[in-house]
Order: structure tokens, then sequence, then C-alpha cells
């Protein structure tokens, strides 16, 4: 396609992923003239983009789909509890032929620059196309975990192997079968790549710097049965889900049964219940301190290890495996396949590189401290620049040509996750101060873009030419995120939501843990005190 040039639109949203399709559906309502710049060949987001072997979603794909239309959620079909990545692809390109989306949508273009004509009240976007747009309004849908970190050792280009990251993994089938494979991070997505490459791998050696919690997934096949109960009660199922603090339908309502309730053994019994379960992250609501209480969660912790120890054959694996430096839950729970008894087979090995770290890529494969590894296939399964990295790659510039890198350079500000102080009429979708990933990201992606159609209608409909907000607004949602993440056990890891993840980027926590119920009600609060905290003019 060729790029666009000198066109004027009154809404750039950017990112096709799923929150971005359903803004181009909604803003069908208001005739706005739109156009959305997505950064690859076709739809899906962070399921296009993480198309590694063993991806899958960790909520249950009957409530990790979109409510809108009653038609799409009563005629799609998913094949597994929780979907791989090609049935998630393939939802996607369903939603955008189904809704006709795709016209809109302007492929393999990424946004490389956006800067607010103050005078105009007008964004100017670029994008690494060539095209050249201005739009009253961007709905920036780019994703909360979509910036690749990939650490920087050194001799990284001399590795004559291939290596890839997780996150920008080829369409064609990458083959393992007899070869080494080097495998760096232990997050969801390391936890779920290693069963599957250690299937076929000769010599698979996972390099783990910090364990991390997983439970079972036991993800099977849709039962028929199961499907049609969540079809017969789709609509009171999600209005519950806008109830729930993590935007998730839970089987068993929420139990308030306090730990200390009961004694060594009941707890165990308990907890063993729940993990023999196919509840997956039901496990952590068995005791209502889990996540608040540090005596509560050692205790789940401690059961989770244990867990590890029956499973690892071999002790010394095994203790490597149990996390022991942060509570249980406070960096991202994983959901696997049979991770840990990955670790019994005879052609994997676990590295530890917290005590003999990683110091160079060389042509052959990789050296720690004390050892030289022989590598054919390098996966780094390392994260990402999460939560801020799609907005500070995309070199933005608000009133008086201020870098939104600058802006950010203590940790990032925002109101309410969608507004920052001095880049006007610029709505996030999922950005840092939002729910995000601690809320199931459909469901709160379709409200949050909701909320900002309503708020542009708002200003359509009253001739408003521009919104922003203040530093001073800007503080006191951050006070409120750090005051209820201090609530919490969520800040004692070094976790991405911390940023902690990538060198130098400062500490701050960027999710807003109040729960996606409490979220919405802050957000309806502010409109319906007067727009208060946001700055309308005309
Ligand atoms: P994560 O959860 O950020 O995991 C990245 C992993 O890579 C983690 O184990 C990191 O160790 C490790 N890592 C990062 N940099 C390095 C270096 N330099 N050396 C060694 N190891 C390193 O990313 P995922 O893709 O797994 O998951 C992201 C989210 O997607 C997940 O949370 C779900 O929400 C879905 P660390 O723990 O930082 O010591």
């Amino acid at each position: 396609a060729r790029p666009i040039t000198g066109a004027e639109y009154d809404v750039v949203v950017i990112g096709a992923g799923f929150s971005g399709l359903y803004a181009l559906y909604r803003l069908r309502d208001l005739n706005a003239k739109v156009v959305c710049f997505e950064a690859g060949d076709g739809v899906g987001g962070t399921w296009y983009w993480n198309r590694y072997p063993g991806a899958r979603v960790d909520i249950e794909s009957m409530q990790y789909s979109y409510s809108f239309d009653e038609d799409l959620q009563q005629e799609w079909r998913w094949p597994e509890h929780y979907s791989p990545q090609p049935d998630l692809e393939a939802y996607a390109n369903h939603v955008a032929d189904r809704f006709d989306l795709r016209e809109r949508i302007e492929f393999s273009a990424r946004v490389n620059r956006l800067r607010f004509d103050e005078a105009a009240n007008r964004w100017h976007v670029r994008t690494d196309r060539g095209d050249q747009v201005v739009a009253k309004y961007v709905i920036a849908a780019a994703g909360s975990l979509n910036a690749e970190n990939i650490p920087q050792f050194p001799g990284l280009d001399s590795f004559q192997g291939q290596w890839y990251h997780t996150a920008n993994w080829p369409r064609e089938e990458v083959d393992f079968t007899g070869k080494r494979v080097g495998l760096i991070g232990t997050g969801s997505t390391g936890i779920q790549i290693a069963p599957v490459v250690a299937e076929t791998a000769g010599h698979l050696h996972v390099f783990q710097r910090t364990p991390n919690f997983s439970l079972p997934s036991k993800n099977r096949p849709l039962e028929p049965e199961y499907e049609r109960e969540w079809k017969a009660n789709y609509t009171e199922r999600r209005a519950a889900i806008s109830q729930d603090p993590g935007a998730v339908y839970w089987a068993n309502p929420a139990d308030r049964r306090s730990i200390f309730e009961f004694t060594p053994q009941e707890r165990e019994q308990i907890l063993n219940e729940a993990w023999a379960s196919k509840g997956g992250f039901e496990f952590v609501r068995c005791f209502r301190e889990t996540m608040v209480n540090p005596e509560a969660n050692e205790i789940v912790a401690e059961f989770v290890r244990n867990k590890i120890r029956q499973t690892v054959k071999d002790q010394a694996v095994a203790e490597l495996l149990c996390p022991k430096t942060y509570p249980f839950g406070t960096k991202r729970l994983c959901l696997d396949s049979g991770y840990y008894e990955t670790f019994n087979r005879e052609n994997v090995t676990l590295v530890d590189v917290r005590s003999d770290p990683i110091t160079e890529v060389t042509p052959t494969g990789l050296k720690t401290t004390a050892t030289a590894y022989d590598l054919d296939i390098i996966i780094f399964a390392t994260g990402f620049d999460a939560m801020t990295g799609a907005m500070t790659r995309m070199n933005v510039t608000g009133v008086g040509g201020m870098d939104l890198r600058d802006k950010w350079a203590n940790g990032p500000t925002s109101y309410l996750g969608y507004f920052v102080a001095g880049f006007p009429n610029l709505f996030m979708i999922h950005g840092p101060g939002s729910p995000s990933v601690l809320a199931q990201m459909i469901t709160s992606g379709e409200w949050q873009v909701d909320w900002v159609v309503k708020f542009v209608e708002h200003m359509e409909e009253n001739g408003y030419g521009r919104v922003d907000t203040t530093s001073e607004w800007e503080e006191n949602w951050s006070a409120e995120v750090n005051m209820v993440a201090d609530y919490t056990l969520y800040k004692k890891a070094d976790s991405w939501y911390l940023g902690a993840n990538i060198p130098g980027k400062p500490r701050v926590f960027m999710v807003y843990v109040g729960g996606f119920d409490r979220y919405i009600q802050r957000c309806n609060e502010q409109v319906e005190a007067g727009y208060e905290g946001f700055v309308l003019s005309r």
C-alpha cells in the first residue's frame, strides 16, 4: 500500500490489537474519519507478534474474548479452555472481517513520530512507511507488553546460529530437532516455550535469573457442556466480570476465608484441592490475605515450593526453581503446561545465571562467568519494556515541544491511565496508571475504549477543541496508584510492574492495583464531578 500523505482525520488509532480493533468498531458510531496504523502485517497485536511455540493465553477463552456483540460471542467456538496463539489470532482476524474493520487499517506502518501542534490543536502523525497525517485525536492502543527487551550482551552480532526474541517470532516454523538450544528468561513466556522446545531439541539449556511461581493450567479441549453453560449465561457473567477487581468471572464466589482460622493440615487440604482443581488462577483466592499479608503469603509460597520439590526429581534443580526472594504472586504468576516436569528430562539443563551471570554471546554460543555453552539457537524470552515502552519509542512531543521521554524521566505519570499533562487529545488504552495487565485485558480494554469514545463524543457535542489534564491531577492519581500498591505486597518484588527488569528504568509502580471495579468507579466519578481533572477548551 502507498503511504498516506497530507490527509486530515478526526482520529488516528495506533495499533490493531484487541483494543485498537474495538476502537475502530466503536468510532463508527461517531461517523468520524478514522485511520489505524498497525506495525504488523496483520491484526491481533500481542497475539499477532507472540507466535512462539507454546504461546497461550492464561485466562479462559470463554471470558478472554469480546463482549460487545451477542451474536459474536454466541457463534464463536473456542476449541480449548486456554487458547493457543493461532486461535487468538484467528479470532482477531474473524472480528476484523466480520465487522469490516480492515478497510480502515494501514498495515506495516509503525508510528514513529507524534507531534502536537498547539496552535491548531492537531496531532501530526508519521510512520516508518512514510505516512504523514494530521488528526484531532489520537487513541494509542499500542500495547502494554510490546516493546521487546533484548539484553545488550556483547557479541550478539557475532553469533553464527539463529536467535529470536519470542515477541518477534517468525511465521515459518523454527525446527529445533537435534539442535542445541539456549533459552534466556523464565517468565510466562519462557515457562510456556521450554516444554515445547524440549520435546525435539537435542539439548535445551534454560538460563534462569529469577525463578517464577507457576501453577498448572490443566488446559484441555473445551467441553460442550461447559461451552453451553457459558453461552446460556453470558449476560450475567459479563456483568459479574465488570464487578471484579481482575475483570474475571470466577467459578467459585469470592471466598473471604482467613488463612489464620485454619490449622496447618486444613490449609494444606484447601490448597491441595485448589491445586488439583481446574481453576487456574482461582488458586490465588483460597484465602483473603494472600496478596496483602506476608505471613499468609509465605504459607502459600511454601506450599507451591513443595509442589516444585515433589515434581522435580533432582532436588538441587528443584531448589533452584523455587522462588525465595519475593512474595508469591508479586511477579506475574504463570500458568504452565508441564514446565517443572521438563526438568526431569535428560536433554534439559537449568543454569542459574543469578550466581553465574551471562557475560557475552560468542560466535558459537554464550558465556557465563564460569562456563562457555555451545548453542545453535538462542531464544530471548526476556520480556518487555513494559507499560511505557510502546509510548516512549514513538517520539512523542506535546505542548512546548516537550518530549514524553523527558516528561517520564522519573517514571510515568498519567491521569487515570489515559492522559498525560501537556499531551492534549491523546488517549492511552491500558496506559501506565491503568489496571492494564492486572485486569483481563480484552474486557478492560473494551471498557476503556467505551469511556474514551464517550469522552470524544462529549467534546464534539460541546464544541471543544482540546482536552488536557494538569500536573496536579497526575500527581493525585500517581499518589492513588501508589497508595493502593502499598496496601499490597506487590512492591516487594523486582518485577516489570515496577520497571525493575530494564536497566536504568525508574522504579515506579506502573499498574493500578485497586481493582478494575474500583477503577471504573473512579473514572466515572471524575466525569460525574463535572469532568474534574480535565482542562477542556475551545
Ligand atoms: P517477563 O515476565 O518479563 O520475563 C522475562 C524473563 O527474562 C525473566 O525471567 C527475566 O529475569 C529474564 N531476563 C530479562 N533480562 C535478562 C538478562 N539480562 N539476563 C537473564 N535473564 C533475563 O516476560 P515474559 O515475556 O515472560 O512475560 C511477559 C508477560 O506476558 C507476562 O507477565 C504475562 O503478563 C504475559 P528477571 O525475573 O528479570 O530476573
